[in-house]
Order: C-alpha cells, then sequence, then structure tokens
C-alpha cells in the first residue's frame, strides 16, 4: 500500500535558515524510520540542491533542485508545475512519508499554493529586527508555523526578543510559532515535535519502530 505522503513547505527570506533547518530534521526524521525526500528552490543555480547532497545526510538521489529563473513565490504559489513535477518524480521513485519544499529566499509576502504543500513553516531571522512581525507579511500571518529564527545571534544586532515576542503575539494570536537557534538542539527538537505533534507523521514512526 502506497504511504500518505505529507509535503511540508519551508519558505523565508535569504539566509532565514530554511536549508539549514531541513539539515537539521534530516537525522531525526530518519532515525524515527521515515522515508524522507527533498525538493530545493533555487533563483539561477542548484546550490541548496548540492549543499544537501553533499551532507551525507541523505541519498543523494532523494534531492531534487529546482531552478525557478524568477520570483521564488511564482514557483511555489502562482505557476508550481516545475514543483509538482519533482513532488511527482520523488513520490513515484520512492513511496515517501515526508516530503519538503524549500523555496528559494523571498519576501515576507510569500505563500504556498495548497497545491504543492499540505503544511508550511515560515522562517524569520531574528537579525532582520523584531518590527518584523508587525509587517504583517502574509507568510508570518499564513503559514502553519512560524520559526523566529537565529535568536542566538539577537543580542549582537540589537534586537529584543522580548520585542520579536510581543510582535509574533499581537499578529499570530493563538497560533503556532517558536523562537528557535538552529545551533540549538533544544530549540530543534522543539521544532521537531512540534511537527510530530500537528502532522501525523508521529504515527508512521512509531509503526515503523514498533
Ligand atoms: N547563528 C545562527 N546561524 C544560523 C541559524 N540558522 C541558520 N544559520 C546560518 O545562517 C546562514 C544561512 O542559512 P541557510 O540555511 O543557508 O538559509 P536559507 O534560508 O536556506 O537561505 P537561502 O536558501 O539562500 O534563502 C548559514 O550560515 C547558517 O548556518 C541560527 O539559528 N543561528
Ligand atoms: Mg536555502
Amino acid at each position: 500500500m502506497k504511504n500518505e505522503l505529507i509535503r511540508i513547505g519551508i519558505g523565508g527570506p535569504v539566509g532565514a535558515g530554511k536549508t539549514l533547518l531541513i539539515e537539521k530534521l534530516l537525522p531525526k526524521m530518519i532515525a524515527d524510520g521515515l522515508n524522507v525526500v527533498v525538493v530545493t528552490n533555487d533563483l539561477v543555480t542548484k546550490e541548496d540542491a548540492a549543499r544537501l547532497k553533499d551532507s551525507g545526510l541523505i541519498d543523494p538521489d532523494r534531492i531534487v533542485g529546482v531552478e525557478t529563473g524568477a520570483c521564488p513565490h511564482t514557483a511555489i504559489r502562482e505557476d508550481p508545475a516545475a514543483n509538482l513535477c519533482a513532488v511527482e518524480r520523488l513520490s513515484s521513485l520512492y513511496d515517501p512519508d515526508i516530503l519538503f519544499v524549500e523555496s528559494g529566499g523571498d519576501n515576507l509576502a510569500s505563500t504556498f499554493s495548497p497545491d504543492l504543500v499540505d503544511y508550511w513553516i515560515f522562517m524569520i531571522d531574528c537579525a532582520a529586527g523584531h518590527d518584523i512581525p508587525r509587517k504583517r507579511g502574509l507568510g508570518v500571518l499564513k503559514a502553519d508555523l512560524v520559526l523566529v529564527n537565529k535568536a542566538d545571534i539577537a543580542a549582537f544586532v540589537g534586537t529584543s526578543l522580548e520585542k520579536m515576542a510581543q510582535g509574533m503575539e499581537e499578529v499570530r494570536p493563538g497560533r503556532a510559532w517558536l523562537m528557535s537557534s538552529l545551533l540549538n538542539d533544544e530549540d530543534v527538537q522543539d521544532i521537531y515535535e512540534t511537527l510530530r505533534q500537528q502532522l501525523p507523521f508521529k504515527r508512521r514512526a512509531d509503526a515503523t519502530t514498533t
């Protein structure tokens, strides 16, 4: 019987930590027996796909790089054909449990088409300042989970984590968001646990390991 695939999008501005998030989650998911594949998007290169293929974290054939050539959000929202093709290819080859789609780095208004992903994470970077949540970018407002990432460097750039948190509560009342440093394994584990709570893959991982 085929697995019911869970497609997880990861969006956010350039350098927010999207690829590093995949690199940190992959070992946890694989250790839990989950079958994972990855689609990356870059503007005019396949840089992130090459980085993940070289990482040694996953079979390089399980990664497909999409070269969008235009605004990153176009390829994940308005015209996701190239991404859908990559999803189809990886799905038919590997029958995965989890498929990540990393968007090319974009602005605060980027969102994912529901045709492409089932759940999406939007990441912002503490180094961009504590006003970012209050700018009410669609990504911050609409994502299933927002990560306010690079909390470890906030102090160095004059970002107040308290103001950041206030802004997040203001614009996402009652909705999921986490402050994170991907260099801290406890934070990565919190992100993983949140995904396990919000998505049905815990059941699958448990089924595989028992
Ligand atoms: N200090 C710190 N550095 C981080 C954190 N997350 C990511 N980085 C670093 O930030 C840089 C950018 O991270 P990436 O994962 O490449 O960011 P990205 O969002 O995939 O970038 P694009 O794909 O180019 O949009 C890398 O040097 C990461 O190691 C974090 O939580 N703390
Ligand atoms: Mg990246």
